[in-house]
């Protein structure tokens, strides 16, 4: 039997130190300790409350950016979006383009099609259609994540939505969103509005505001921004703390914490390439999780003198560092029976099979986010460019819950077209079952359709 793998809980517990003092900072009106579940409830009750002007002030706040009307306001127009895209590395551009098009091509075979069926009597089924509005949260911070908007925005585009609004946080040094992720929303409205080869007449607005202020800007609108009726994408803690505390008024796809890889591998696989997977994981920020999980105590000891060795050249170096030793894990097991086990009840994001027959083990690992077949596969490459969305369910909610997708971005109608042909018997079941409720109305609504016997 496998042990399990803990993680921590999306709370308080979760944050750094560093933010728990901000947090603090932010509401002295607050009785410290603030926690963020705290500080995000009023952060929504203020925007709720105080629109546009609660925003400005809690970005000026929070994130030291003057985003009044005075201060240029929320909105980011095209023309800046443009001219971000005419500033950064054409090569930047021309990837951005690539990942784009095989993501919305991977999105365009996903099926959500509405269907109709007369073989169980009358005309039953159903209407898929795009929701009219989303909001998309892009995270900004340290390291802004331009795949993020076309991981986002574009699986919305393929399903039909019509209107996409972009939020992510204001840089503090230039009060405006980064370049580079300007320049990828600047390549999914090159496919968008007027005349767009995906999405024609596709509305897509940007709005340079973050944190749990722009998630209660989406939820509740603004003089500014219009409500949507969904919000995806990452984002840190207050952002899923948000997202959690608005489900209801609008749609969110899932909340998402710290992101984990589990990497299954046999005693031939490349520690090398192991370990390189491990370190992009734990990259990412202090709570990101990289788990080498295998079967072979040899295998563990040369991924381990992998790290060692690619650690110190990495730019990143301190937060890998920190990350692997705070979250990562080489975990030795009895066998790949076991590690399959304990990769299943952990339910991870992201897990990669670095085995010699990774299609062996396809059937077998039923709880992840994405798989990643074989050493060629690496997350990376779905980090970015592969097809299927990035944004993918962390905490073990891939036990029930999958990849952002067109299913994300649409909503089902039932359609019951019932003839007089089928009427009388289904109206008689209906009639009974009314009368076992107590329900009156119900049972006449239902035998004046019977009609006599
Ligand atoms: N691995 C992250 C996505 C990402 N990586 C964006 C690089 N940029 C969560 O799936
Ligand atoms: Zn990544």
């Amino acid at each position: 039997m496998a042990g399990v793998l803990k993680r921590r809980a999306l709370d308080d517990a979760t944050l750094p130190p560093s933010i728990q003092v901000r947090v603090d900072a932010f509401f002295p009106n607050l009785p410290p300790p603030v926690s963020a579940q705290t500080a995000v409830a009023s952060i929504l009750a203020s925007v709720r409350d105080g629109g546009d002007e609660a925003v400005a002030r809690l970005t000026s706040d929070i994130d030291g950016v003057d985003v009044s009307a005075a201060g240029g306001g929320l909105a980011v127009p095209a023309d800046a979006v443009a001219a971000a895209l005419q500033r950064v590395d054409p090569a930047l551009v021309a990837a951005l383009r690539t990942s784009r098009d095989r993501v919305l091509a991977f999105h365009r075979k996903q099926p959500a099609g509405s269907w109709m069926t007369t073989d169980l009597g009358g005309v039953l089924g159903q209407l898929v259609r795009p929701l009219d509005s989303v909001g998309v949260y892009v995270p900004g911070g340290t390291a802004p994540l331009p795949s993020t908007v076309i991981m986002s925005v574009v699986p919305a585009l393929a399903a039909g939505v019509r209107r996409v609004v972009v939020v992510s946080p204001p840089e503090r040094a230039t009060g405006a969103i980064a370049d580079v992720t300007l320049a990828a929303i600047g390549v999914c409205m090159e496919v968008c509005g007027e005349g767009g080869a995906a999405a024609p007449g596709v509305a897509m607005e940007v709005y340079r505001v973050g944190g749990a202020q722009a998630v209660a800007a989406l939820a509740h609108g603004t003089a500014t921004i219009a409500p949507v009726v969904k919000i995806v994408g990452p984002g840190n803690v207050f952002v899923a703390l948000a997202k959690r505390a608005v489900y209801g008024l609008v749609g969110i796809d899932g909340i998402y914490g710290p992101t984990e890889a589990v990497v299954l591998a046999d005693d031939a696989a490349d520690p090398e390439l192991v370990a390189a997977d491990l370190l992009a994981q734990a990259e990412h920020d202090l709570m990101a999780a990289g788990i080498l999980i295998t079967p072979s105590a040899g295998l563990a000891a040369r991924v381990n003198a992998a790290l060692g060795r690619q650690l110190p050249p990495l730019d990143r170096e301190a937060v890998a560092r920190a990350s692997l030793a705070a979250n990562g894990g080489l975990v030795v097991t009895s066998s790949m029976d076991e590690a399959v086990d304990l990769a299943n009840s952990y339910a991870a994001e992201h897990v990669s099979l670095c085995v010699a027959d990774p299609w062996a083990l396809v059937g077998r690992v039923t709880n992840a986010g994405g798989l990643f077949l074989g050493e060629a596969s690496c997350e990376v490459l779905g980090d970015y460019v592969a097809g299927p969305s990035h944004v993918m369910p962390t905490g073990g909610s891939a036990r029930f819950a999958g990849p952002l997708s067109v299913s994300d971005f649409v909503k089902v109608t039932s359609v019951v077209g019932v003839g007089a042909a089928e009427v009388p018997a289904l109206a008689g079941v209906a009639e009974v079952m009314a009368r076992a409720e107590g329900l009156g109305a119900h049972a006449e609504a239902a035998r004046l359709r019977r009609g006599p016997q």
